[in-house]
């Protein structure tokens, strides 16, 4: 019985070791007038074993979707991709001009100072929630850094 125990102990160790993602400063910038879609940033710090962002929800918005950008022949376009990798210390930022969490059919335009939640799944690591707050329109820049 108590070996059964010390073995319970290991596993919830174990399934914790890879649920260590840190997911800093998620935010979104305020929305113009009555956008229908917005967008999100947020820094994923990988402390365990490799991983991989495969979805986004949140109760503000239809749907997130996950969105790069990338520049074809001068234009600069987004589209969906499937999942963000994460490797154990190297940070991904998604900033503007960058990756970025799409925001689709929002409930309500994002407004200076809100505050949403928004949950992440990952491939490995255990879903996680954080509260997203929305900062000016003109946060971040163009590949803005969010400084450190
Ligand atoms: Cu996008």
């Amino acid at each position: 019985m108590r070996f059964l125990i010390v073995l319970a102990v290991l596993l919830l160790a174990a399934a914790g070791d890879t649920s260590s993602i840190d997911i800093a400063h998620p935010w979104a910038r305020a929305t113009p007038g009555a956008s229908k879609n917005g967008a999100m940033y947020v820094t994923l710090i990988d402390r365990g074993a490799p991983d991989r962002v495969t979805g986004v929800s949140t109760p503000a918005a239809e749907h997130a979707e996950l969105h790069e950008t990338i520049d074809d022949n001068g234009i600069m376009k987004m589209r969906p991709v499937d999942g963000i990798a994460l490797q154990p210390g190297a940070p991904v930022t998604l900033a503007p001009g960058g990756k970025h969490i799409m925001l689709m059919g929002l409930k309500a335009p994002l407004k200076l100072g809100d505050t949403f939640p928004v949950t992440f799944t990952f491939e490995h690591a255990a879903p996680a929630t954080v509260t997203v707050t929305v900062e000016a329109p003109g946060s971040g820049g163009m590949g803005g850094m969010t400084g450190h």
